[in-house]
């Protein structure tokens, strides 16, 4: 346990109550609700602590996560908005991510601030809880989401502010944090200080409930046909052991389905009996193929994303490559063929 980051992170955030200037949240691009849950219930507890937070964003808080208690409160980011920005930040603080280069064209912003700070749950542990560069590391790789850090940190906070600063508003928002990065805790990061955090966010108010239908099982028709589709799309390779599907743009459009409508079809994918590894491919507009990896088994899905430049987790992972949909599926087999041994793609 990196107990030293964590003092440090909260001294830092300690040290703004009662002054001005304030701390700028930054969840990574395409955030997901445990970034966003975890922004907005921190930004509700430093709150009530009377330090001034505020989350800047990569993009628009789109649902699932629009209902989050403060997601209105976020500042979509633009270069024009740098000037008011910057007087107003003090801290600048990462969540769910390393910082630069995770947060797009918000790094400079980011890198402009006096204190940076690093709260994030991806391995690897940091060999140091100070960067070179000062920036403040806490990262802890065993919790199963960056909302249950940032519940810890709350916690501190609240002890030396001798106040409660958790209220139904912050509990709500880390919940979802953690229902979202353990699957309704249902994945294999799902451990007993998930289910301590669970405890302590539901005597708070937070309504598992309800928040598993909003974040689960609700879609909109044009997500219940993309699935269709794409579920009738699946191709097997390495005797099953290997599902993929591509989705082309025109998919997509026929269905009056979004991208972020594919949430979740990789992990489907690796239920089916036998999957070792399932590969969703995206078409993008920008001439680019974004995959997301899912394991089921002995394949490691960080290792096998890094060597296409990108990362994640042993189970679940993701990187883009910069070519057309059918050539991005042709590497992404021949890859992983080779990474079990399997004599031949099909
Ligand atoms: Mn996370």
């Amino acid at each position: 346990m990196p107990v030293s980051a964590r003092n440090l992170v909260a001294d830092a955030l300690r040290s703004l109550s009662g002054h001005v200037g304030g701390v700028l949240l930054y969840p990574h691009v395409g955030a997901d609700g445990d970034a966003l849950g975890a922004c907005f219930g921190f930004v509700s507890a430093l709150g009530r602590a009377g330090i001034d937070a505020r989350v800047v964003v990569e993009e628009p808080v789109a649902p699932p996560f629009a209902f989050l208690p403060g997601a209105g409160g976020a500042i979509v980011f633009d270069a024009a908005l740098v000037p008011s920005l910057q007087a107003f930040q003090t801290v600048a603080l990462a969540v769910d991510c390393e910082g630069p280069p995770r947060i797009g064209a918000r790094a400079d912003l980011f890198r402009a601030a006096r204190v940076h700070l690093v709260v994030d749950h991806h391995p690897p542990a940091p060999v140091s809880d100070v960067d070179e560069d000062g920036t403040v590391r806490f990262v802890d790789p065993a919790a199963s989401c960056a909302g249950e850090l940032v519940l810890r940190l709350v916690g501190d906070l609240s002890a030396t502010a001798g106040a409660d600063l958790l209220d139904r508003d912050g509990a709500t928002c880390l919940m979802t944090a953690l229902l979202f990065d353990t699957g309704g805790f249902r994945f294999s990061n799902t451990n007993a200080d998930s289910f301590a955090a669970a405890a302590e966010l539901v005597r708070h108010g937070a309504d598992p409930r309800d928040l598993t239908r909003r974040l689960f099982d609700e879609m909109s028709p044009g997500r219940f046909r993309l699935l269709g589709r794409a579920f009738s799309a699946v191709r097997y390779d390495c005797g099953g052991r290997v599902a993929s599907v591509s989705v082309p743009q025109t998919m997509l459009d026929e269905c009056g389905a979004t991208e972020s409508d594919l949430d979740g079809l990789a992990g489907r994918l690796r239920d089916v009996v036998g999957v070792e590894a399932a590969f969703v491919l995206r078409e993008r507009a920008d001439g680019t193929v974004r995959v997301n990896v899912r394991s089921g088994g002995g394949f490691d899905a960080s290792v096998f994303s890094k060597g296409f430049g990108g990362g994640g987790h042993a189970r679940a992972s993701g990187f883009t490559v910069e070519s057309g949909l059918d050539e991005a599926r042709e590497r992404v087999l021949e890859a992983a063929a080779r990474e079990l041994s399997c004599p031949e793609v099909r």
